[in-house]
């Protein structure tokens, strides 16, 4: 059976990016009803979602700050419908194995492989010495959480492709060292969604660190700053609603609408034939509005309910668990400390 694997940071409220990009993929993937996986979820494929908090402390966190993002990640994760039945949910640092594979990576991978990692890149610059170990180190775990579950497919936004190739990589090092051991996954980038990018600045990612909150659209925004933020989302001087990348700030609000209503650019082209910008980003903000009210709602339940929200961890930990030992014990013979 098919493995399909993702994970997010409890970084701080998700953003309509996040959910496009990432999560949606992974609830998509739950509908394929199909007979009974070897944990005993249901589905055509095993589905492993989780959150992933060690790579969070790469960055400093404040860990009352920390424990609230990791339980609304949980929330936000069941809210928009992540199945606990059907996928495997949990919470990267209740799966020790995570942390112990990425050290025997640690001892594979080459320096000049990390220091080319555009994420990392971008995150250091400006910091002098003052980056983390961790910062350098994270797309190493990255690839331990990958592997240690002989993951097939890794569902990712297009920034992370290239620490999935890393992980392609050391799974392939790995192999040929010590024998066949870990499966070499591929990364799966959604065509639309993939990267939604930021609306004050269409030329980057839509990002919940960027610098101002003008830049993304949180799950949690009320109608009032969605149309805000929308209203005041960088265009250009055209006047006419047609899909074309070279317009990058229309393109992406064109991309959000389809995604968010399911109907495909040219449609919302041709509805749109004469009319202006104005009506259109009014529209788009009710859409986006309507759409993310539900989603508020079940958020906040979930989040009444820590019991509950820990029980569904607990659940997800204890299987993730089970498929993670037995890969170590694998990988602690093959390396040769078992003795
Ligand atoms: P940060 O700003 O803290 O780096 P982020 O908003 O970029 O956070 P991550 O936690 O790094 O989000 O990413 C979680 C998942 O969401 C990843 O699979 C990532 O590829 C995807 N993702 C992030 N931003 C976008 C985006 N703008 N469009 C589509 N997918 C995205
Ligand atoms: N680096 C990813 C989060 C992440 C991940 C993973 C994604 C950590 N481990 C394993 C897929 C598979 C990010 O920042 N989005």
């Amino acid at each position: 059976m098919k493995r399909i694997l993702t994970a997010l940071q409890p970084s701080g409220i998700l953003h309509i990016g996040n959910l496009f990009g990432a999560i949606e993929p992974m609830v998509k993937l739950q509908a394929d009803e199909n007979p009974t996986s070897p944990s005993g979820l249901r589905g055509a494929s095993e589905n492993l979602l989780f959150i992933v908090d060690y790579h969070a402390i790469t960055v400093p966190q404040d860990p009352a700050e920390l424990r609230h993002n990791i339980l609304f990640a949980t929330a936000t994760y069941l809210a928009v419908g992540i199945d606990p039945d059907k996928t495997i949910l949990f919470q990267q640092s209740r799966v020790n194995e995570h942390t112990e594979l990425a050290w025997i990576l640690n001892c594979l991978v080459h320096m000049g492989e990390l220091e080319r990692m555009t994420q990392y890149k971008d995150k250091a610059r400006g910091k002098g010495e003052a980056v983390s170990v961790g910062l350098f180190d994270y797309p190493v775990l990255m690839a331990a959480d990958i592997l240690l579950y002989d993951t097939n497919v890794v569902p990712v936004g297009e920034d992370q492709k290239q620490h999935v190739e890393l992980a392609r990589d050391l799974a392939e090092r790995f192999n040929s060292h010590f024998g066949e051991t870990f499966v070499v996954p591929q990364p799966q980038i959604r065509k639309e969604g993939a990267r939604i990018m930021g609306l004050d600045d269409p030329e980057k990612k839509m990002s919940k660190s960027a610098s101002s909150e003008k830049n993304f659209i949180s799950l949690m925004d009320d109608e009032a700053s969605v149309l805000k933020k929308i209203k005041s989302a960088v265009t250009d001087s055209g006047s006419t609603i047609t899909f074309d990348k070279t317009r990058a700030g229309l393109a992406n609000l064109l991309t959000i609408y389809s995604l968010v209503t399911g109907k495909p650019i040219d449609q919302i082209v041709t509805e749109y034939a004469g009319k202006g910008y104005g009506d259109f980003k009014i529209d788009l903000a009710g859409i986006v509005s309507t759409y993310l009210a539900p989603i508020q709602e079940k958020i906040n339940d979930y989040l009444k309910d820590e019991t509950k929200l820990l029980a569904i961890l607990d659940q997800g930990a204890a299987r993730a668990k089970t498929i993670a030992a037995k890969k170590m014990e694998l990988v602690r013979q093959k390396i040769g400390v078992k003795l």
